[in-house]
């Protein structure tokens, strides 16, 4: 076999096996052209192009000045001369520009990609390795590890990438948004994501929005996105930040004051003058966590901080052309004079008042100024003590977030201080590590007591085996990554996560302690001197340029004929999908309550990542961690319950399998914001393949909610938010007249008690006429599999 396969050689970044960008959009026209990973410039034209009729024809239908968010939404729409939809209410189609994919969810993408019958994709799409490698060294030897242990994965993907016309980022290359706003992002671009953090391209000016598989595949397919039309939360900026303040506490405040379901269904749209003041990768930075308050993506309009991170990433001429369209790059002026007029909602922010945040623990909306934080914690039974401080992740990891954080290392150095706790730093991409290392930046680190991880998710997302603290000790830690739920760092809930600027990490490490303000506080160091730390210091692009690093991009071959996709019969990390059975036409009666969760159910509760990363391509092993979260509102126990079959406790997945192997249908219930968080869609595939046929809610976030609906599954809100405290362990539900199902109509429902009494409620639900068709044929897939046929 063409030794493009060879994974075992080709994987790590910087092996030699890289193979000529043959299939590179190449010009004479300068040296961008030549650049295999950036968006090909006459895509970014052909946005432009159309950019001012599309504006024009949303000026003259909505019969006013427009936002930039509309505008690109505008751009990008399947039809503009159709009915524009009500915002919040109706969906539309649109067509992005591009697709990224991570790892972890890449493989269950590519096993229904491949059954969906097309011979390539059709619009750009990349993969990138990223959530699958491990924190336990230091970064070469946790890429070596992943590489041995993921190989099975990687030569999947890497195959399944060159075999259907994919760009490969491989492990060690960097985190998919990171890598994403070097290369591919530009402004007024509409890119599509499997991750929920894709909205950091937001930062650059792109309509950007994290999504499940399914939506990716109807758009690798060459089918529109349909998405519903937001709403518009405009935050206004003013001011400049100083001091310790930095771009992360304005998406901290932010998510203080809407909480986590506050931004649902919205675009938050930046505007005002104090965007300016703010780097492109600070921008990107406030827009990869509004993942946090669940808003379908945030952006800013694009401006010469914007213009100058597009030069600095070799990107000269997509600057130039957004250059010359940027009056329609940005809201219309009549925008900030009169916000009311066109926002929702909005929230004001003076940057010069902002003060240094951190939030946590246990949830990205527990703001606290970082003045306050120790009180908190000494009151609400959390340690003050920090036993490990984390910088990095997608957030917060771009070239100037290192150089502040070093400019307090050094000058902590300077004063003979170190840190008092671990102090973990993952770079976002190996552009920025190499760049960093040049500039004498990880030394600035390292010498205050930093481990250098790999250029990858890492401690994020629970692949972080930690051996610092017993693993059932209550502890503090702090990181500047976005999500802070229970477990979600390394699998332990008795680790208290708070989320804050690098800065404040570092500041932190130094101190060792929560119960420090460094605004005004001074750190003793061991010889007992008490120094105060200056605030930091940071530069937004390198004056010497980005050095690349280890080249981590393989392009898919222009001959993919004699490429062949592995996947063993016998792999415990892989398995072919079988297409659900479609719906059987008759109302589900008597479904058994498999849970009924209380509280927070996070996606990370419903399907937890950590060791179960593992199996994200099999879906019957990854069947496994079903509901493992979850705690269970009639015990308040955690991941387990009553099997209505037999009556005995067990766990979650092990009743579910029961059920499924029965033959017997089921539902389950859930509180608010029911499946907050990711995008991963094993939290809808899981429960469809273990027999789940409705899932009914107080409310329901947006991406899980679209994936229950892909995968065949109804999600059910009740129309009474009171219905909820009506279900009883030993309840049976029926979903009614389902022949009748129809956009916007009530689902009729039925509770029937163990004595047999019955209780009528309604439901409401989001399916419009097409999407009626993914319950019908069993899932989205199979639509597109008969389209295909
Ligand atoms: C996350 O931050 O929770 C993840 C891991 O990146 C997820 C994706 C996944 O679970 O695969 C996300 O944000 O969508
Ligand atoms: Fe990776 Fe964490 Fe970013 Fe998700 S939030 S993409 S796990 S770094």
């Amino acid at each position: 076999m063409h030794n493009y396969l060879d994974v075992k050689k080709m994987n790590r970044v910087g092996g030699n096996a890289v193979p000529p960008p043959t299939g590179t959009v190449r010009s004479k026209r300068g040296p961008q052209m030549d650049e295999p990973t950036a968006t090909p410039l006459a895509q970014v034209k052909g946005v432009y192009a159309r950019l001012a009729d599309r504006v024009a024809i949303g000026r003259r239908r909505l019969g006013r000045p427009l936002t930039f968010a509309e505008k690109v939404l505008l751009a990008h729409l399947h039809d503009p001369e159709r009915e524009l939809p009500q915002r919040g209410q109706g969906y539309a189609d649109f067509e992005p520009d591009r697709v990224a994919l991570q790892d972890a969810l890449a493989q269950i993408v590519a096993l229904q990609f491949m059954i969906a019958g097309l011979g390539e994709v059709r619009v750009p799409t990349t993969i990138h390795c990223d959530h699958l490698i491990q924190a336990q060294v230091a970064a070469a030897a946790d890429l070596d590890a992943a590489l041995d242990a993921n190989s099975e994965v990687y030569d999947f993907l890497r195959t399944f990438a060159a075999s259907y016309g994919i760009g490969f980022w491989k492990p060690g290359s960097g985190i998919i948004h990171q890598v994403v706003l070097e290369n591919y992002a530009f402004p007024g671009g509409m890119i599509i994501g499997t991750d929920s953090h894709t909205p950091n391209a937001g930062g650059l000016g792109m309509v950007a929005v994290g999504v499940g598989g399914g939506d990716a595949i109807d758009v690798m397919t060459g089918q529109s996105f349909n998405l519903r039309w937001p709403t518009l939360i405009g935050v206004r900026l003013t001011g400049s930040l100083s001091g310790w303040a930095s771009p992360k506490d304005v998406i901290l405040t932010v998510a203080g004051r809407l909480t986590v379901a506050g931004g649902t269904g919205a675009i938050v749209e930046y505007f005002g003058p104090g965007c300016e003041t703010i780097t492109a990768t600070g921008k990107a930075t406030i827009c990869n966590m509004g993942a946090e308050i669940g808003a379908t993506t945030s952006l800013f309009p694009f401006d010469p901080k914007t213009a100058a991170y597009l030069r600095a990433t070799r990107r000269e001429e997509v600057a130039d052309a957004a250059d010359a369209v940027a009056g329609d790059l940005r809201a219309d002026p009549e925008v900030d004079g009169d916000p009311e007029r066109f926002f929702d909602q909005i929230i004001e922010i003076d940057l010069s008042r902002l003060e240094p945040m951190i939030n946590g623990p246990d949830s990205p909306d527990l703001a606290h100024p970082v003045s306050e934080v120790g009180s908190w914690a000494r009151h609400n039974g959390v340690p003050t003590r920090i036993s490990s401080a984390l910088v990095g992740s997608c957030t917060n990891s771009s070239y100037e977030d290192i150089t502040r954080a070093a400019s307090i290392a050094r000058d902590a150095s300077a004063h003979g201080l170190r840190a008092r706790c671990q102090l973990l730093v993952t770079p976002g991409s190996e552009q920025v590590r190499a760049t960093i290392e040049r500039d004498g930046l990880l030394a600035d680190l390292e010498a205050i007591g930093a481990t250098v991880l790999a250029n990858a998710c890492g401690p994020c997302i629970g692949q972080w085996q930690r051996s610092d603290v017993e693993s059932t000790a209550l502890n503090t830690i702090v990181n500047s990554y976005n999500r802070n739920f229970p477990m979600r760092n390394d699998g332990r809930a008795t680790t208290k996560a708070f989320v804050t600027s690098p800065d404040v990490v570092v500041a932190f490490a130094l101190a060792g302690t929560l119960d420090f303000d460094p605004t005004s506080d001074t750190v003793t160091s061991d010889s007992g001197v008490a120094v105060r730390l200056h605030s930091p210091v940071g530069e937004d692009l390198p004056a010497r340029g980005f050095d690349r690093g280890e080249f981590g991009f393989v392009m898919p071959p222009e001959d993919r004929s004699r490429i062949e996709v592995v996947v063993s019969p016998t792999s415990e990390r892989l398995q072919r999908l079988a297409p659900f059975p479609p719906w059987n036409g008759a109302d589900f009666v008597g479904l058994p309550v498999l849970l009924k969760a209380k509280g927070k159910c996070t996606t990370d509760h419903i399907s937890a990542a950590g060791r179960w990363l593992r199996y994200r391509g099999h879906l019957e092993n990854i069947s496994a961690n079903l509901f493992l979260g979850v705690i269970n509102a009639f015990t308040g126990d955690a991941g387990a319950g009553r099997d209505p079959l037999d009556g005995q406790v067990r766990p979650f997945p092990d009743i579910a399998a029961h059920l499924s192997n029965a033959g017997v249908p089921w539902c389950a219930v859930g509180d608010e914001n029911y499946g907050e968080g990711s995008s991963r869609e094993h939290a809808a595939m899981e429960p469809r393949y273990r027999g789940g046929v409705a899932i009914l809610a107080r409310s329901f976030a947006r991406i899980h909610e679209t994936n229950l609906k892909k995968q065949g599954i109804l999600p059910l809100t009740f129309s009474d938010p009171r219905t909820y405290d009506l279900i009883e362990e030993e309840d049976r539900i029926s979903v009614l007249d389902l022949a009748a199902l129809a956009p916007e109509r009530p689902v009729p429902c039925q509770i029937t008690k163990s004595d047999g009494s019955q209780v009528a409620f309604e439901c409401r639900h989001t399916f419009s006429a097409e999407q009626i068709e993914w319950f019908i044929a069993g899932s989205a897939l199979n639509v597109i599999a008969r389209q295909q046929r």
